[in-house]
């Protein structure tokens, strides 16, 4: 069994406090996330003078307990609490970031750590976590998604935190690669002492060597200013901004470059419907990045008394895609009519904005909330698709 140490759950405050102590080296937190909570303003004035008397709770999601490691190695998963989230509290601790496979009993990271660059390169590179070190910088919010984020999980595989790494594209100038070389493998330790019933061994990547520039992908060094820790895939993992989980290997040991016939790995095979593929496609060439569309979901629906009288304020995030939305649009109720989300304002993809509505339904009875975005430049695949909605019970009106 794993085995963690409770630690105190940190709120903002406590982390800015302690990247204050700290210093220069961690001043990204400080001067990131009040800019975020003032960003992601979600309130509504609606209640003031009001009493908060609850939450409804999402029906028929699976009643897995949230913000609790279960299981180990494969099968390890931590599905975060959302409902927590708050415009002066938008970055949930690293204790409650979620987590997907924990660390292998197998993994052995106290001895010198080492990263093979090889391949089609002209001399092959060892890096060391020094090395990395030495060309880490902050690499600010950034949000992360296990592709297969679903009503089984609670939609609790998706979490932000802040990032130190060194740029994988810096890294990859260390080696003189060939002409032929336009892709990159990235491959993490990934044998485990117990097999498992629901997923694969086997993590690697192939990315273009693009991708990894233009997504700037780095390899991690620090999460919240703090060292990372094994189950997040200590002593070094990727990270890849915009892209589903799948792609941001743990337990990074080897990157490797290869041509353009390079075959699709079994991650990448794995995770080839989730990451909404055509089939299952032979050459890694043939899979279409691994990017987030346009998404969003209530995260809470809160209930008040306001005035004697009941109402409902529901709160959710939105997140993935690469254009701002300026319209977000919500419906209760397949048989009504899309409105525009009161409070809502977007002005970074990366991470995730909080919005909120007020909502007064008119009769007792099951609702699906579905949130749509009016807008046809953005793709919007998955949400459009119904993935997201989620469903309450009203009782009292
Ligand atoms: N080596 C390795 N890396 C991996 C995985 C894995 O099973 N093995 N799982 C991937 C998946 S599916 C996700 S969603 C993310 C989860 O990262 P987290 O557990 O830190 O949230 O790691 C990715 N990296
Ligand atoms: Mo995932």
């Amino acid at each position: 069994m794993l085995t963690r140490k409770p630690r105190p759950n940190r709120t903002r405050r406590d982390f800015l406090r302690s990247s204050f102590v700290a210093g220069g080296a961690l001043l990204v937190g400080f001067d990131k996330l009040p800019t975020l909570a003032a960003k992601i303003q979600a309130r509504t004035d609606a209640f003031d003078g009001g009493k908060h008397l609850g939450n409804l709770d999402f029906a028929g999601e699976s009643r897995a307990p949230l913000d609790t490691l279960l299981g180990s190695e494969l099968d390890a998963r931590l599905y975060s609490d959302l409902s927590t989230l708050t415009p002066e509290e938008p970055i949930p601790p690293i204790e409650r970031f979620y987590v997907r496979t924990g660390a292998s009993h197998l993994l052995d990271s106290e001895k010198g750590w080492q990263i093979r660059m090889g391949g089609l390169v002209d001399k092959t590179v060892t890096l060391s976590l020094e090395d990395l070190r030495k060309g880490a910088r902050p690499a600010g919010l950034h949000l992360m998604e296990c592709s297969g984020n679903t009503r089984a999980t609670r939609f609790g595989m998706i979490s932000v935190a802040d990032w130190s790494g060194a740029p994988i594209s810096d890294l990859l100038e260390l080696c003189k690669s060939k002409p032929q070389a336009t892709r990159v493998v990235v491959s993490g330790f990934d044998t485990y002492s117990a097999s498992s019933a629901t997923s694969r061994p086997g993590a690697d990547w192939v990315f273009t060597v693009e991708q990894l520039k233009t997504s700037k992908a780095f390899l991690v060094t620090e999460m919240n200013g703090q060292p990372l820790n094994k189950d997040h895939g200590a002593p070094v993992r990727l990270v890849v901004p915009g892209w589903y989980g799948c792609a941001s290997i743990k337990w990074v040991n080897a990157i490797t470059l290869v041509d353009e016939n390079f075959l699709a790995t079994s991650q990448m095979q794995e995770f080839a419907a989730r990451t909404h593929q055509q089939g299952t496609p032979k050459l890694a060439r043939d899979y279409r990045p691994a990017i987030i569309d346009q998404a969003a979901m209530p995260i809470r629906v809160e209930k008040w008394l306001v005035d004697g009288r009941i109402k409902y304020h529901v709160v959710g995030i939105l997140w993935g895609g690469s254009r701002l939305v300026k319209a977000l649009e919500i419906r209760f109720n397949p048989e009504e009519n899309y409105v525009r989300v009161d409070h809502f304002s977007q002005t970074e993809n990366d991470p995730w904005s909080l919005w909120s509505q007020a909502w007064t339904p008119t009769t007792v009875g099951t609702y699906l909330i579905r949130l749509r975005v009016a807008d046809p430049l953005v793709e919007t695949k998955r949400l459009d698709s119904g993935y997201y909605v989620r469903s309450v019970e009203v009782t009292e009106i």
